[in-house]
């Protein structure tokens, strides 16, 4: 299935008078407080964000899992869903793999479909943290930092077979996350096993291509529930500077115990030029993977807030990888993915009304409610109109969700691909 324009051009004319209204009346508003109303409706066209591979079927957990019809059951039909979201949003130009589970077959013809959709291949995912059928090996008590050395060559090549998959696709960056860890006290040597981790990200960061970077996710708990060897962002921090420059820490915001202030891990690891990316999605309790700036909003807000800040003010930080990893347990996949991007653009839109030069006046003077009043002030600043005007002059739809609506999209895969397909991934 392809959004042609002239579905897209009917489907903006119902909207268009409203819009230009409510843009006309903030674009005067913001003007008068001199900011450059264009530049961040182009800021806001240029940011792309990448939608994760494994998140376009119905996710489950372990009591159950609800299907979607019409779901992809290869990677040809994803990139197609990609490039759903990406006609009607504007915002979703690149797609992250996660190896196995979406190996390509013919690399030549998925990278056609990908560039007719004008969907880059971002960070390539590596999987140790499941046993493939016929592996000689079993990740069961860990890869990387297994203490078995032919369970972590094992996981190193898997790595490294990934960097491949990922070169052939024209991906710049390899994303590790582990499962490794222990559910009972006295079942690992910490030491033994981050010391293990250390030494196997370094052979796989010996075979990334100099273009390259590596990202470190980090996570408490899950599916280890009494450690896990890379727990937090020190933990990635320090094996990212343990195997060099191209080496970086991906926050995942649903990797974070209850209450972490993960805006000031954000600002920290920015400062230190080691903030390599993003996997956004939204949690009330766990690792819920929920859709980004449902549940915390205000905490989205103010990481990019110190995402801004950061972007001004440390040349030493490199451009960040911009994903999202959801999963979808009750809602339709594609509108979830396209409320997360809404929910990011916005938060970004809110961030780049925050008038950095007043605010460190303020922290200069310790005017602790003046601080606040210009955080909230852009917090509370309705973004909209912004949006939807970064959105048209990109060729998308000002209301995505509307359109994807009015369009029947879902019902119009069912009759493609029928009720019975499932997607790889979680
Ligand atoms: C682990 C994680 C990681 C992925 C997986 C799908 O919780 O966030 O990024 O590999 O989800
Ligand atoms: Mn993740």
């Amino acid at each position: 299935m392809k959004i042609q324009e002239e579905q897209i051009q009917i489907e903006n004319q119902k909207d268009l008078a409203s819009h230009v209204e409510s843009l006309d009346f903030l674009s005067n508003k913001l003007t008068k407080q001199n900011y450059d109303v264009n530049a961040i409706i182009s800021k806001l066209a240029d940011f792309q964000v990448a939608i994760p591979s494994w998140a376009l079927g119905a996710g489950g957990t372990r009591f159950g899992r609800f299907s979607y019809f019409g779901e992809p059951s290869n990677l040809e039909q994803k990139i197609e869903d990609v490039g759903i979201i990406h006609s009607l949003t504007k915002t979703a130009g690149a797609v992250s793999l996660h190896i196995p589970w979406d190996v390509p077959e013919d690399y030549t013809a998925i990278k056609e479909v990908a560039n007719s959709l004008d969907i880059k291949f971002d960070a390539v995912n590596s999987n140790t943290f499941q046993d493939q059928k016929n592996a000689k090996e079993s990740y069961k008590y860990g890869s990387l930092s297994n203490v078995s050395q032919a369970v972590r060559e094992q996981a190193i090549q898997h790595n490294l077979d990934v960097i491949n998959i990922g070169n052939k696709l024209g991906s710049k960056a390899l994303t590790v996350w582990l499962a490794d860890g222990s559910c009972f006290p006295g079942q690992n040597n910490f030491q033994t096993a981050f010391q293990n981790t250390q030494d196997s990200l370094i052979d796989i960061y010996k075979g990334l291509p100099q273009d390259w970077k590596m990202l470190i996710e980090y996570k408490p708990y899950e599916p280890n529930f009494y450690s896990t060897v890379i727990q937090d962002w020190g933990a990635s921090l320090m094996l990212a500077n343990g195997c060099g420059d191209k080496a970086y820490t991906l926050v995942d915001l649903g990797h974070h115990l209850p209450n972490s202030n993960i805006e000031q891990i954000v600002s920290i690891l920015q400062l230190k030029g080691k903030l390599g990316g993003f996997h956004f999605n939204d949690s009330k309790y766990g690792d819920d993977d929920l859709t980004a700036g449902s549940i915390k909003p205000y905490a989205l807000f103010l990481i990019f807030n110190e995402l801004v800040y950061g972007m001004k003010n440390n040349p030493q930080n490199p451009d960040l990888a911009w994903m999202i990893d959801a999963s979808h347990n009750v809602k339709d996949p594609l509108e979830d993915l396209i409320q997360s991007l809404e929910a990011i653009q916005e938060s970004y839109a809110k961030a780049l009304l925050v008038d950095q030069d007043a605010l460190k006046a303020a922290q200069l003077d310790n005017d602790v409610v003046k601080c606040q009043e210009i955080l909230q002030g852009a917090f509370r600043t309705d973004v909209r109109p912004l949006l939807e005007k970064a959105r048209l002059l990109s060729g998308g739809v000002l209301n995505p969700i509307k359109a994807y609506r009015s369009l029947d999209v879902r019902e119009g895969l069912i009759r493609e691909r029928g009720k019975n397909t499932i997607a790889t991934g979680l």
